[in-house]
């Protein structure tokens, strides 16, 4: 299997992110994706190659024009006003206020900021374009008839919105490959979100769309981050009615029952019968992961891969979460290693 990579995600690098009511170091960093192309090397997955720049038209085929402009501009606003220190959200605007976007740079933040953990700097915009370039080549090379690649996206993308950024995501990679995908001439598209954590964005973006079929296995939203969204009666809308399917899991959740409502999903989109399949990588399902609660072994990550490869679909592997740092290579490749075996 070819991989996509560009050493470009190492320009978002942000200092801090709020958790546990504390500004603590950034769990998303650029080791994760070092050592996740370290590890594909290492065991010799198939070749690196860099993305192609495919312009800004894919990405705005999913994001809106008002939040593309601010994602460009945020850091050079952000500095003029309070220095070269990363940017982050100040107040939400929840249930009582407008949702008028404000001309001041943190309210401009605060508008489209779904959390206080992503913080904006410097490289923030470019790194968020080369991960979307990463996720748009490997798709273009599945539709030209690879049977699978693996997109190493950093930062990740499945908690952005149209025009939302939040949980260490700014541009909706899994959103703008599936995009791409139909595009690009795919009747239909299934996205496979196996992340700890519920793709909100993904989900959003697609909710009313017949077209692609989303599903996802995560930490129950009763429970769980991003606890807004990812309930089992989440459906779909409109003409999209039937093309949602959460699967949201306790605390706790082995691979046992895991990979039970892996097979549910499994089931649902060979039903959906897709031309391709995006599958959104996070592997913060492990056991050791900082911020979750599933007991995922390394092994189960292979068995991941073997199942995603029975739906016998042109794949597109996407990376998104997994905090666990020193084993991430390990728990990552293992899902593609899985499906090469299988
Ligand atoms: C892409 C992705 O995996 N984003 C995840 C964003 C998670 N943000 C913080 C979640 C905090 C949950 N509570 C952690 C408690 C650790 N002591
Ligand atoms: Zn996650």
């Amino acid at each position: 299997m070819k991989t996509v990579y560009t050493e470009r995600h190492a320009l978002q690098d942000g200092q801090s992110e709020l958790i546990d009511g504390k500004l603590m170091p950034c769990w998303e960093r650029p080791r994760r994706a070092e050592l996740v192309i370290a590890r594909v090397r290492e065991t010799g997955l198939g070749p690196v190659i860099a993305p192609r720049e495919h312009g800004i038209e894919p990405v705005a085929r999913v994001h809106t024009a008002p939040y593309l402009r601010f994602l460009e501009t945020a850091w050079d606003a952000w500095v003029a006003e309070h220095g070269a220190y990363d940017a982050l959200p100040l107040i939400w605007p929840t249930r009582t206020f407008r949702h008028i976007e404000p001309d001041a740079i943190d309210g401009k933040v605060s508008f489209f900021a779904m959390d206080a953990g992503t913080p904006i700097m410097a490289g923030t915009w470019q790194a968020a374009r080369a991960s979307a370039d990463v996720a748009l080549t490997a798709a273009g090379m599945v539709r030209n008839g690879e049977r699978a690649v693996f997109g190493l996206c950093r930062p990740p993308g499945h908690h952005a919105a149209a025009d939302v950024f939040g949980g260490y995501c700014f541009l909706n990679n899994a959103a703008i490959a599936a995009q791409a995908l139909v595009d690009r001439g795919a009747g239909r598209v299934a996205i496979l979100d196996v992340d700890y954590h519920h793709g909100n964005g993904t989900q959003a973006i697609f909710y009313d769309r017949p077209d692609v079929l989303f599903v996802s296995l995560h930490g129950h939203p009763r429970q769980e981050f991003p606890y807004f969204l990812g309930y089992e009666d989440e459906t779909g809308e409109a003409a999209g009615e039937g093309a949602n399917l959460n699967l949201p899991l306790a605390w706790g959740t082995d691979f046992e029952a895991w990979s039970a409502a892996l097979e549910t999903g499994c089931r649902r989109i060979a039903e959906w019968g897709p031309d391709a399949l995006v599958v959104s990588v996070g592997v913060d399902t492990f056991k050791d992961d900082p911020i979750s609660h599933f007991t995922l072994e390394s092994e189960d990550f292979l068995r991941i891969g073997e199942r995603i490869a029975r739906l016998g679909r042109p794949t597109v592997f996407l990376m998104e979460g997994g905090y666990a740092i020193e084993p991430i290579g390990i728990n990552a490749v293992n899902v593609l290693a899985g499906f090469e075996q299988a």
